[in-house]
């Protein structure tokens, strides 16, 4: 018998917050399908003739609620079939931004089974980790990844051939005809809403990403909470821009409070202003979730003026720190209200609401968006700061792990004794209860909203044979926040190798290593700056 929930959650917590009526009985599976039947009588009430409205599109396809399930059952028809997934099994999740996506995710839930969110970025030595970790067989990605995709999975065929990699047309307009024709759908699968529903990534400190173990009753009530607090409803059109399976795209309120709520999703097939601006325009977009560097370069894009982006209504900007100076132009340059979200995958979600003061909104990360997300900021000894000091910021809640997936002399160092996460922010916090971030004590590198542990990028850089020592460090950007910069130490009498850094960046790539994790720069040095124990000091190096 054991005593925790996937999450690390006491049994005797998650009967507190069912209790309280926080925690439901329903399943991802279960919650899709009601809101599928909810938003599809609505749409038969309210219009008279003619197709359905869409509930979701990408550039190939335009679907209705009711399509959206019928892909959801086909996609699970699929994984079955050809994959053998069952109640209980790990899928990871590869896909680009795509109606598809939500198909597949959906689709695997209705079987029981758990995806594994990876984004599109992740190289092989990520995937091969998650495969090995969570563990998974199966992954799922597009039949066509683009070159490097293409290099990932040859990989990941030679190091790992006993992972099956299953490829989805998402680019077709009927990516489940051929299943269509196959015949019978599979079971609904056997899962409990205080059931692990999916593994997320971590920012992660050391090592490549770990895995978090959410629940299907802790997400959905922060997908809900969320809701609470923003005004995403019915008539919104939602622009999905970040990659879809990070957390703040998914829940916050996301793709699942769209899909709740029965808001449009419109997928957008990357970030740049390019491509958001006349989506933005043609479908009338109303919320879109960003990082910082995403707003930095819509606010920057003389673009902005050709397009009419007046249906605009709420920005949710989160992922990193916001300055105070972009926050000031939302609404003056874009026309819309700025929403500050400050998040982790691990859980607690803040948000500044939008009937806060003007000097709240854009000077602080938000507050806690429930009333049962317990916080506390202290010092180096665990014990509490004055009011209004800096300090680290710890937590624990309805929606907040209490143990990474698998991991217990992790978990020993993450959590404290009585449960609360150690985000490893630096934050203070205001009368009102805002958080303001300033700082981070885990070494991390927040790359635009990418977070980058240094040590796996170190590990690829030294088996470079004319490398000797590696040391990378995030060093301040003023697009990105946060760029990769790694030091290098060569190799007696190989330092000429080392110069054409293109070079050694195409390296890390070949090793598989994710492209945003790539080094920006590359200095070649003769050695490193020390701390009085003689560890590496990178807090010189940044
Ligand atoms: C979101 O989640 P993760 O798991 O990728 O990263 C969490 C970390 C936080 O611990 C913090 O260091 C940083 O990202 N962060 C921010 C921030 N939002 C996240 N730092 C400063 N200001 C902010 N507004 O990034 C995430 C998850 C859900 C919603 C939004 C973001």
């Amino acid at each position: 018998m054991t005593s925790t929930l996937a999450n690390g959650m006491p049994l005797s917590w998650a009967q507190r917050y069912r209790d309280l009526g926080l925690w439901t009985d329903e399943t991802h599976w279960e919650m899709f399908c009601a809101a599928v039947e909810r938003h599809s009588r609505h749409s038969r009430h309210s219009r008279h003739s003619g197709p359905a409205s869409p509930a979701a599109l990408d550039r190939s396809r335009s679907v209705s609620w009711e399509e959206l399930r019928r892909g959801a059952e086909l996609a699970s028809a699929r994984l079955a079939r050809e994959a053998g997934v069952r109640a209980g099994d790990n899928v990871i999740v590869q896909m680009p931004n795509c109606v598809a996506y939500l198909e597949v995710i959906a689709g695997i839930w209705r079987l029981g089974a758990r995806p594994v969110f990876a984004l599109p970025a992740h190289g092989s030595t990520e995937l091969r980790h998650f495969a090995e970790h969570a563990p998974a067989r199966v992954l799922v990605g597009p039949t066509r990844p683009g070159r490097r995709g293409q290099r990932t999975y040859d990989a990941l065929r030679e190091q790992m051939p006993e992972l099956q990699i299953l490829g989805v047309d998402h680019k077709a307009s009927d990516p489940w005809e051929a299943e269509a024709a196959a015949g019978e759908l599979p079971e609904v699968g056997a899962a409990q809403a205080t059931d692990l529903a999916f593994l997320q990534l971590s920012g992660g400190t050391t090592g490549v990403p770990k895995l978090i173990p959410r629940t299907h009753a802790d997400y959905l009530y922060s997908v809900r909470q969320s809701l609470t607090v923003c005004d995403l409803e019915r008539s919104s059109v939602l622009l999905v821009t970040l990659p879809a399976s990070h957390n703040f795209t998914m829940s916050s309120p996301g793709i699942l409070g769209a899909v709740l709520v029965g808001a449009r999703i419109v997928f957008a097939p990357d970030t740049s202003p390019f491509t958001i601006l006349p989506l933005i325009e043609a479908h009338r977009v109303t919320h879109a979730a960003m990082v910082p560097p995403v707003l930095l370069s819509l606010l920057n894009a003389p673009e902005v003026a050709e397009h009419d982006i007046s249906s605009l209504r709420t920005l949710w900007v989160g992922g990193a720190k916001l300055s105070a100076t972009a926050a000031r132009r939302v609404t003056p340059e874009l026309g819309c209200a700025l929403q500050q979200v400050f998040g982790m995958a691990e859980g607690l979600v803040n948000y500044t609401r939008l009937d806060d003061p003007e000097e709240i909104i854009t000077t602080t990360q938000g507050r806690p968006m429930s009333p049962y997300d317990e916080v506390r900021i202290v010092d180096d000894e665990d014990q509490d700061v004055a009011p209004g000091q800096p300090g680290h910021l710890l937590t624990r809640g309805p929606y907040t792990i209490r143990g990474y997936h698998r991991v217990p002399e992790i978990n020993a160092r993450s959590f404290t004794a009585d449960g609360f996460y150690r985000t490893g922010d630096i934050v203070e916090q205001l009368p009102s209860g805002h958080l303001r971030v300033v700082g981070r004590a885990k070494d991390h590198i927040n790359r635009g909203g990418e977070k980058i542990a240094p040590e796996p990028v170190e590990n690829v850089l030294l088996q470079h044979p004319a490398v000797h020592d590696a040391s990378v460090v995030g060093v301040a950007d003023e697009v990105l926040g946060e760029k990769t910069c790694a030091y290098v130490i060569p190799r007696p009498g190989r330092a000429e190798e080392l110069q054409n850094t293109t070079a050694l960046r195409a390296f890390c790539r070949e090793r598989g290593l994710a492209s945003f994790a790539v080094p920006d720069i590359i200095r070649v040095v003769e050695e490193f700056p020390l701390t009085g124990v003689g560890k590496v000091s990178k807090k010189d190096q940044r």
